[in-house]
Formats: structure tokens, C-alpha cells, sequence
């Protein structure tokens, strides 16, 4: 049982509801539910046990009924009632990238396509007969196809936050054992890498105390089944079938472990033909000259000992990181510390589950010195987008809130949409007046080459953007997103000084770590958000700068590192009085 199993059954409920033709508002209180449940601290049986369910912004009376009856009985009424209305395999066929409900309700009624399986055989067997169904078409057919083989790549890897909380358990569980010295993370988790295979710890211990220690981490509460136990390693698979290894080290040799076992492949292999170069070997037990250990315990004494800066592990992704690091060249890489504030959340108005108070209260608590609320605009109808009027409205709300506080400037800003074409969904009348505006695609998102790069260098050149949001549009697992030509994109960024996000949500990280490096090297400016659309979610900052460190990328680089009075200035560079 656990929160992010409940919000699975509340995004559930709200598909099957869409599948079925229900009422629209109500769909979205369920999303909101789900996004409510997902970001909470606190287990919601704790919740429960102490009668606080309906204070938990985002959720009403009816939600919190259907929260206590999954407490109890691990199951929602209302899910069961949904689920039996409709074959068992299309919840699992809405999940495919791609496929809505809308396209699933028509896939099902017109072709009798009734789970994954069924699709993608009629995909190879009948593929002509599906394009002709009313809205679908060869092209929407072929997209079909690619996400299918997408989703079966990715179905193997989990996201960053999901394998952080994973990680996180496992060690608590090893952290108290006797003759635990030290304890850490290692592999693509430790380097910070978009998407994560399997979970690898490290643990300093006498071999003595070895077998014990597994023991502890082969009954971690989030262990579903154990694979190996030994004396040094151990082997589990968790909740959502995710692998994790635990190796356990003596202190002579923890540093080369730990170095060994983060990898990357091939940022290890370049160490060894270093070392080798030098007439020495190495390996997760040291640093060797013939059988004298050179460094082994601590990490930093082996990249000093082969006459190199220490390399962060964001960095180990032989990208040219060696070079840099043996002529003291590295980069003073951004860290979460640097950050003074966050350009893009959401409230109540759009599909924020806090409001515009909320959210200024947790960025206050946070030492911000800045937060710009950036609601949808009017094209973004499931989430409730605001029109003009609306806008405004909402403009003056935020302006009454910032009255309040001297302590943190609160802008009045937009998420507009860019269309396929690169217009923006507001005229520049209503930009004008706002603080900051953030311009971002949200659908068309599988446009292809040119039209991709076109669309959003048109934004760029909008006289009235000041950011790009998630500028490829994808989602981690879900959807590739466009494919932008970053380097003629931050190049126009930097040419028409817009900034380029760095979307720090764990199912974004947009721009990828490649995109940001691109963009540092254009001179383009970049801010990293996270999109926040609860307090809770301001707390994912941490991965976008994790993924702003993938990039090379310093505190300089980054806009929303400076005071609020260098922003402002900023922002007055396009803007009047
Ligand atoms: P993942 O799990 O696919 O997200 O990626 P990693 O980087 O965590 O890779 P994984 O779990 O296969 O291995 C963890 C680390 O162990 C890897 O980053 C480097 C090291 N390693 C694994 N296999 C080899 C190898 O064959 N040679 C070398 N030099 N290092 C290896
Ligand atoms: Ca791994
Ligand atoms: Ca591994
Ligand atoms: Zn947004």
C-alpha cells in the first residue's frame, strides 16, 4: 500500500471515466486528487489514522471518502465500478504514449482492440483497416507503432524521484546496522542520469559484519522478492519490479568501490587506460603500483593520485571530462544552494492544486526571493486554462499577494501555449502587461525536424517571452517529445536574450542534459523550474539542477541564480517603466 499506488488509481479512475464519456469536471478533480496523494509527505494511512484527510489541500469530502476506503481495504469503490464497465487490458492500453482515452474509446469500439496485445498485433496484421477509422489515419497509425517500441524501451527504466525515495529506504534500512561506517548510492542514480535501471549501494563495513548487513537490506519494507544474499552482495527486486544491489566493502578499498561502481562504463574505462598509461592498475579494490596501494579508501585520492581535479559524478559520462579535469579546467558546476527562485508554478486557477497564498508561503519558507506564478493560457482547456479576462483577474490577485511581502517580489506571469506554427496563444497586448511570460508547447508534440526547430525559434523571437518552457515537450517513458535542433534554438536564445528552462520535473528534465550543454556553450541564458503544481513539488528543484550539473553548466549560467534585483533588471529589458 502506498501513496503513489492510490494516485495510479486516481489517474486510473479519471481515464476510464474519459473512456466512458464521463462528466468533464468531475475527470479533473480526479487528476487533482491524484496529484494531490502523489505529492504528499505522509503516508496517507497515517493521515487517516489521525482523521487529517480533508485538510490535505486538493481533497474534498467524496475524495477523502475513497482515500479511507483504500486504507482500509486497499481497494476504491469507484474503481472497481469503472474497471468492470470496461475490458481489463485498456486501462494498461491508455498508458501507451500517445494513446488517450479518446484514441483507446475509438480503437476498442471500431477495431475491437481490447488491450496492448491485441494492438500491436492488429498494427502488423491490419494496419491499413485501423487508418481508415475516423481520426486516426496512416500517420497517427505509424506514431502508434513508434510509441509502442518507445514504451517497450523505456518500460525497463524508472524515473529519478521514484529510484531517489527507493534508494533512500534501502539505506535507512542498512544505515543502522553494526559495523556500518559508511553508506552510499552509486551507479546512474549517483551521476544524476535521466532515467535509472537498477538501484547500486555501497557499504563500508568489516567482512565480518557482512552477511548481517545484507540480511537487514534483504528485509528493507520496500523488498519484494531477494535474488541473491551473500556475505558482500545482495540482490532484491522492489515494488514495480525495480533491481537494487548492495555491495558491502572494507574501508581500504570503499573509494575505489564507490568510484568503480558509479561509473559511467565508460568514463571507468578511460580511468583505467590512465592509470595503466602511468604504469599502474586499477580497479574497485585501489589504485595498485605492482601490489602497493596508491589510494583506495577515499574517491578524491584516486583522481589526485593520476594528477586529476576531482571529477563530479554528474560529469562521468566521458564527455570529455578527463581532458578538462587534468588541465584544472573543470566547471564550477551550479548547486541547489545557488538557487534564489523559481519562474514557473502553477495555482488553483489552472490545475495547481495550492493557491497563489500556498504557494508564496512555501517559497518564502524556502529563502526564495522570487517566485513567478505561470498559469495556462486559454488552449489548454483540460487544465482549465485562462482567458484573457481570466488572466488579468488572476494578474491582480498575484499583485495583491506580492503587496503583502517585502521579503519575496511575486510576479504575475503566463505558461502560454505555442501552437504548431510557433504563434503564441496570447496577442502581445495581453503579454505586455505582465512580469514575465514563459512560453511552452504542450501539444504537436510529435512534429518532426525542421517544423520542430521553426516553431520554437518563433517563440524565441516573440518580442514579449522572456522563458522557453520544457522546450522538446517530452515526457520521460511516455513520449520522445519533438526533436529540436538545440544548437540553432539556443543560438537564437541567445541572440534574442530568452532564456531556455530547464523543467526540473523527474518525468521532464527539458532541457536533457546534452540540450543544456549546448545551450551553456551558445551563450544562451538558461532557468531551471521545476513546474511546481503543489508546495510539494517545489521540492523537485534538486533535478534540474542535477541535470543543469549533467550540463556543464555554472552559477553564471543560470539566470535564477541571481538577487531579485538582477532579475528584474533582467526583465525590464524588453519591458517599459
Ligand atoms: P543503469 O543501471 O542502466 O541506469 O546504469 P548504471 O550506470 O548504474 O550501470 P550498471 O548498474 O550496469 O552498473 C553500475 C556501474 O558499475 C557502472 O556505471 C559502471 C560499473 N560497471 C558495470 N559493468 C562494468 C564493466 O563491464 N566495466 C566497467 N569498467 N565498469 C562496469
Ligand atoms: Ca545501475
Ligand atoms: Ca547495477
Ligand atoms: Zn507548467
Amino acid at each position: 500500500m502506498s501513496n503513489r499506488e492510490l494516485a495510479d488509481i486516481f489517474e486510473e479512475i479519471a481515464e476510464l471515466m474519459e473512456l466512458l464519456g464521463e462528466n468533464r469536471y468531475r475527470i479533473n478533480s480526479y487528476h487533482n486528487a491524484a496529484r494531490a496523494v502523489r505529492d504528499l509527505g505522509e503516508d496517507v494511512a497515517d493521515i487517516a489514522a489521525r482523521g487529517g484527510l480533508e485538510d490535505i489541500p486538493g481533497v474534498g469530502k467524496s475524495t477523502a471518502e475513497k482515500i479511507r476506503q483504500y486504507v482500509e481495504t486497499g481497494k476504491v469503490k469507484r474503481h472497481e465500478e469503472l474497471r468492470a464497465k470496461a475490458p481489463e487490458g485498456l486501462p494498461g492500453l491508455m498508458k501507451v504514449p500517445g494513446l488517450g482515452p479518446k484514441t483507446v474509446a475509438k480503437l476498442w469500439k471500431e477495431a475491437g482492440i481490447e488491450s496492448v496485445d491485441d494492438l500491436r498485433e492488429a498494427l502488423r496484421d491490419r494496419a491499413d483497416e485501423l487508418a481508415q477509422i475516423e481520426g486516426l489515419g496512416t500517420k497517427k497509425i505509424k506514431q502508434m507503432a513508434d510509441s509502442l517500441d518507445f514504451a517497450a524501451a523505456a518500460a525497463e527504466r524508472i524515473t529519478l524521484d521514484r529510484a531517489d525515495a527507493l534508494a533512500a529506504e534501502l539505506l535507512e534500512a542498512v544505515r543502522g546496522e553494526e559495523g556500518v561506517e559508511r553508506a552510499a548510492v552509486a551507479g546512474s542514480l549517483r551521476r544524476g542520469k535521466e532515467t535509472i535501471g537498477d538501484i547500486d549501494l555501497l557499504c563500508e563495513a568489516p567482512q565480518e559484519s557482512g552477511e548481517s548487513i545484507i540480511a537487514a537490506f534483504a528485509e528493507a519494507p520496500n523488498v519484494r522478492r531477494v535474488t541473491a544474499k551473500g556475505k558482500t552482495k545482495g540482490s532484491v527486486v522492489l515494488e514495480g519490479e525495480v533491481q537494487a544491489d548492495l555491495r558491502v566493502v572494507p574501508a581500504e578499498s570503499y573509494g575505489a568501490a564507490l568510484a568503480y561502481f558509479t561509473g559511467s562504463k565508460e568514463h571507468n574505462v578511460a580511468m583505467r587506460e590512465l592509470a595503466i598509461k602511468r604504469g599502474w592498475k586499477l580497479n574497485e579494490y585501489g589504485l595498485f603500483d605492482d601490489d602497493r596501494q596508491l589510494a583506495g579508501k577515499n574517491e578524491r585520492d584516486i583522481y589526485a593520485e593520476l594528477g586529476l581535479e576531482y571529477i563530479p559524478p554528474e560529469l562521468r559520462e566521458q564527455r570529455g571530462e578527463l581532458a578538462a579535469a587534468a588541465d584544472g579546467k573543470l566547471p564550477d558546476l551550479v548547486s541547489l544552494d545557488d538557487i534564489r527562485g523559481d519562474l514557473h508554478v502553477h495555482t488553483t486557477a489552472t490545475d495547481g492544486i495550492n493557491t497563489i497564498e500556498q504557494m508564496v508561503s512555501a517559497a518564502r519558507q524556502k529563502g526564495y526571493q522570487y517566485l513567478a506564478i505561470c498559469d495556462h493560457s486559454k488552449s489548454q482547456i483540460q487544465a482549465g486554462g485562462l482567458d484573457a479576462a481570466e488572466l488579468s483577474e488572476h494578474a491582480a490577485a498575484i499583485r495583491r499577494v506580492n503587496d503583502k511581502y517585502d521579503d519575496i517580489d511575486v510576479l504575475a506571469g503566463v505558461e502560454v501555449d505555442i501552437f504548431r506554427d510557433g504563434r503564441l496563444d496570447f496577442d502581445e497586448d495581453v503579454l505586455a502587461g505582465l512580469d514575465f511570460v514563459t512560453a511552452s508547447p504542450h501539444s504537436a508534440l510529435s512534429l518532426e525536424g525542421k517544423d520542430a526547430t521553426v516553431r520554437i525559434i518563433k517563440a524565441i523571437e516573440n518580442p514579449c517571452v522572456d522563458c522557453i518552457g520544457h522546450p522538446s515537450g517530452r515526457l520521460l517513458g511516455r513520449r520522445a517529445g519533438m526533436d529540436i535542433d538545440i544548437e540553432e534554438i539556443a543560438a537564437a536564445a541567445a541572440e534574442h536574450d530568452v532564456a531556455l528552462e530547464i523543467n526540473a520535473h523527474p518525468m521532464r528534465l527539458d532541457l536533457r542534459d546534452v540540450h543544456v550543454r549546448a545551450a551553456v556553450e551558445a551563450g544562451a541564458r538558461i532557468i531551471i523550474n521545476t513546474d511546481a503544481h503543489s508546495t510539494a513539488e517545489l521540492d523537485l528543484m534538486n533535478y534540474g539542477v542535477t541535470t543543469a550539473r549533467r550540463g556543464w553548466a555554472e552559477k553564471k549560467h543560470i539566470l535564477n541564480t541571481r538577487t531579485a534585483r538582477q532579475l528584474k533588471k533582467w526583465l525590464g529589458r524588453n519591458r517599459q517603466g
